[in-house]
């Protein structure tokens, strides 16, 4: 039976244990509560932004959606925590406090924008955001108001949606952005990690160095010191222990690359076209770049709005790499398009959200299910919460692929006795590159014929590795883990015949 399965079942009894208790049965609230436990098992997993101040969140939801849908703009909408799921119109409702739903206008400015004219702030609790798009058809993408200290009631309501007082988990997993890192951002991504995931620790966080293009000052070569300062970030987030995957991801790039237009393909191929030194000379800085043309400077073959619009879209580093790119000579917007979605670390954000999240929905899904329930009957106490805690509490700590995510993300940070190679593929094997058998050891999808043996030697070999007499208590609970990640694809291949 699945985890997920049996999660199903365990709410299953609950539900009926409530409806027969004289004390609950007559209490929708508590029906409606248990209802929705349910419920959110069969809806797209639902994973938040969050991050501090200007990072880049709301940059990266449109970027991720591929539509420019979340507000960036310095308006109220971006404070208050907004989900973005997939509706068969585009439809903006928002919730108050106190239950109340009302309707709000959408404006179209340069982006899409919520018309805040007939809304108290104060009074929204959050913005929900029904949009016809296919990013969002599994997925259920939540923005959040940046975290500060500075600004304690924005940060609370990110803090309220993640770390909710009532336990109660409300998403499923984290991408957290960090644009510089200082000991606050640090403290904060520790306190939203340790407590995302329940006491169990977290399951689904992902860490991304956001406006990567900006941290070589626009240089060419920025992507390439992003990776280095990425590096840092890694290392830094890595000591936090609650990140399964740190990418630098420039979001500015990638929703320009995934919304680029002729006009802006023409634009820049004029710019490819003035001659090298003189073009280098008009970007050194994005004051001379956009700056009205001199009578004694060179004149550009693209007017200063224009350029100016440009930067807006693509940022200096953006600029300057489309130009080399077409220098170099691709020849048409789509290759173009591709080229800068692929530099601006999008694709790969993508994977990892692919492997880290979304072959594990179910699971993380599952994970926050058994989170509220347990909180449920515990705030709700009957006959039966002893029984219903016993169900619950041995699948959370006993559950092999809730002890994957949980050392993905600790084998970053603590200390082991494994080597360079030993590391990569215990990391591999527990599910670090993706769920399925392949991943898992390494093969080629089409050496998969190879699986039940490779399988079974790397039971034996970490079993192996697993007894080693130098080992810490960490070690060994990561190998033996590796032990019955090996084992159970042992025991699929062998169900497969
Ligand atoms: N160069 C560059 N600029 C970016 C990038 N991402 C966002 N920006 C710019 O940074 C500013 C803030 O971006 P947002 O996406 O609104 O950031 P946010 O984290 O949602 O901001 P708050 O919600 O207000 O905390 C905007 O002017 C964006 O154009 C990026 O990857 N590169
Ligand atoms: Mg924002």
């Amino acid at each position: 039976m699945s985890t997920s399965d049996r999660v199903r079942a365990i709410l299953g009894g609950t539900v009926q244990a409530y409806r027969s208790d004289p004390a609950y049965r007559e209490r929708p609230d508590v029906h409606n509560e248990l209802d929705w436990i349910g419920r959110r098992l069969n809806q797209p997993i639902r994973i938040a932004l969050a991050g501090t101040l200007k990072a880049g969140k709301s940059t990266l939801v449109n970027a991720l959606v591929g539509e420019d849908i979340a507000p960036t703009d310095a308006t109220e909408a971006t404070r208050i925590v907004t989900w973005f799921r997939n509706g068969a119109t585009p439809k903006v409702t928002a919730n108050h406090r106190g239950g109340r739903r009302s309707n709000v206008p959408i404006a179209r400015g340069a982006g899409l924008t919520f018309d805040f004219a007939r809304l108290d702030p104060e009074d929204v609790v959050d913005l929900d955001v029904e949009w016809p798009a296919a990013e969002l058809v599994h997925t259920t993408i939540i923005d959040t108001p940046g975290t500060s200290s500075l600004s304690r009631d924005v940060s609370e309501r990110t803090l309220r949606l993640l770390v909710p007082d009532d336990g109660v988990p409300r998403v499923d997993a984290v991408v957290f952005l960090l644009r510089t890192l200082n000991a606050a951002d640090i403290a904060l991504l520790k306190q939203i990690g340790t407590l995302v995931g329940g006491s169990a620790g977290a399951l689904g966080v992902i860490g991304v160095a956001s406006r990567a293009d900006e941290i070589g000052a626009g240089r060419i070569d920025a992507m390439l010191s992003a990776k280095d300062v990425a590096k840092r970030f890694t290392a830094e987030m890595d000591k936090t222990g609650i990140c399964q995957a740190v990418v630098p991801v420039s979001g500015l790039l990638a929703l320009t690359a995934r919304t680029l237009r002729q006009s802006e393909f023409v634009a820049l191929e004029k710019l490819a076209g003035v001659d090298p030194a003189e073009l280098t000379k008009t970007m050194l800085s994005v004051d001379r770049f956009v700056r009205e043309d001199s009578p004694e400077g060179p004149a550009l073959p693209v007017d200063a709005a224009t350029r100016a619009a440009l930067l807006e879209r693509f940022g200096m580093f953006g600029i300057r790499i489309s130009i080399a790119v077409l220098r170099a000579g691709i020849g048409d917007s789509v290759a173009l398009a591709d080229e800068l979605l692929e530099r601006s670390g999008l694709v790969a954000l993508r994977d990892v959200i692919d492997q880290q999240f979304a072959q594990r929905s179910d699971l993380l899904k599952a994970h926050t299910a058994l989170l509220s329930l347990r909180r449920f009957v515990e705030a709700n106490p009957i006959y039966a919460t002893p029984f219903i805690l016993a169900d619950i509490d041995p699948l959370l700590a006993d559950t092999h692929a809730f002890e994957e995510l949980r050392l993905l993300s600790q084998l970053r940070s603590r200390a082991t006795t494994l080597n360079d190679d030993e590391m990569a593929s215990l990391r591999r094997i527990i599910g670090g590159s993706g769920t399925d058998a392949a991943s898992r050891l390494g093969l080629q999808s089409d050496a998969l014929r190879d699986g039940p043996r490779a399988a079974f030697a790397a039971a034996q070999r970490w079993r192996r590795r697993a007894d080693h007499p130098l080992n810490d208590p960490f070690t060994t609970r990561a190998c033996r883990a590796a032990v019955r990640s090996a084992e159970a694809m042992v025991a699929d291949f062998a169900a497969q015949g």
